[in-house]
């Protein structure tokens, strides 16, 4: 496959860079709007955050002081955006999110248009506003020139339609990586809520491996440790594990449990935890 511009690029800094050479990437998804969540997965060990603003009950006017509170933890800070639009991957660049992840991105045609959403002309078509959070409210003389450079665009693969235009999405100039959402992609292959059935995980294999092939870092959604570490076996660069809600509610449920088995004065005569689910 030829690609106009290698992932290999010099000019490639932060998280553009982290996703073409450096280490494996562990994420999680935020869709509390808490600077708290973000510093827990931090002080947690995790690499990335990934803030949902596709599931998320939060818009943009959240995303400074969480993508500040993540930077300064030390978090690399993606923004998933609800759709794939100029103005709503423009917004949350101008935020200073480390990348923009885009959902449901079908095609080639798809792909080109977030691409071009993110990247400044002559690249791309995004507005530049010289004075916005990203550019430092101004004080980043270079900020123009210079955007581009980190910011990761990473466009969804979850549906059958995008597995099949794979190789024109991977040929699209400038973008960093495929992420597969195998939660979107069971149901569009009438499996819905089954991310770990083997159809689903074969075209997700498949997504890995031909995005490595092609020059883009492979990443994925694995609802459960055990998932996400076979996709780093696979070979993502990549891996989103979890959502700060099941993990939250996996540490309630650990916890009343272990109560229950040392204590039996207090113990629910129904175990309701759901823990293992
Ligand atoms: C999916 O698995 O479809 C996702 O979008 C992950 O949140
Ligand atoms: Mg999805």
């Amino acid at each position: 496959m030829s690609l106009e511009q290698p992932m290999t690029a010099s000019t490639h800094t932060g998280l553009r860079q982290r996703l073409c050479d450096g280490p494996p990437l562990v994420g999680t998804f935020v869709t509390v709007p808490r600077v708290e969540i973000l510093e827990i997965a931090a002080v947690s060990g995790f690499d990335l955050v990934v803030l949902d603003l596709e599931h998320g009950p939060f818009g943009v006017e959240a995303l400074p002081a969480l993508i500040a509170a993540g930077q300064g933890a030390g978090l690399a800070v993606v923004v998933r955006v609800a759709e794939n639009s100029e103005q709503a991957i423009g917004a949350v660049l101008d935020a200073g999110a480390d990348g923009v992840l885009i959902p449901h991105v079908n095609n080639a045609a798809a792909a080109g248009a977030a691409v071009r959403a993110a990247r400044m002309p002559p690249a791309g078509t995004r507005s530049l506003h010289a004075w916005i959070r990203a550019a430092r409210y101004g004080a980043d003389p270079d900020y123009a020139a210079t955007a581009d450079n980190g910011v990761a665009v990473l466009v969804m693969a979850e549906g059958q339609e995008a597995i099949r235009d794979l190789p024109g999405i991977l040929a699209t100039p400038d973008l960093d990586a495929v992420f597969v959402g195998p939660m979107d992609l069971s149901a569009s292959l009438g499996l819905t809520g089954q991310p770990g059935h083997p159809r689903v995980t074969a075209l997700a294999g498949e997504v890995l491996t031909g995005a490595a092939a092609g020059g883009r870092a492979g990443g994925i959604f694995a609802p459960t440790v055990e998932q996400a570490a076979t996709w780093f076996a696979a070979g993502a660069r990549l891996v989103v594990v979890s959502v700060d809600t099941d993990l939250t509610r996996r540490g309630f449920a650990a916890a009343r449990d272990a109560l229950d088995d040392l204590t039996p004065s207090i113990r629910r005569p129904t175990r309701r935890s759901n823990v293992d689910r």
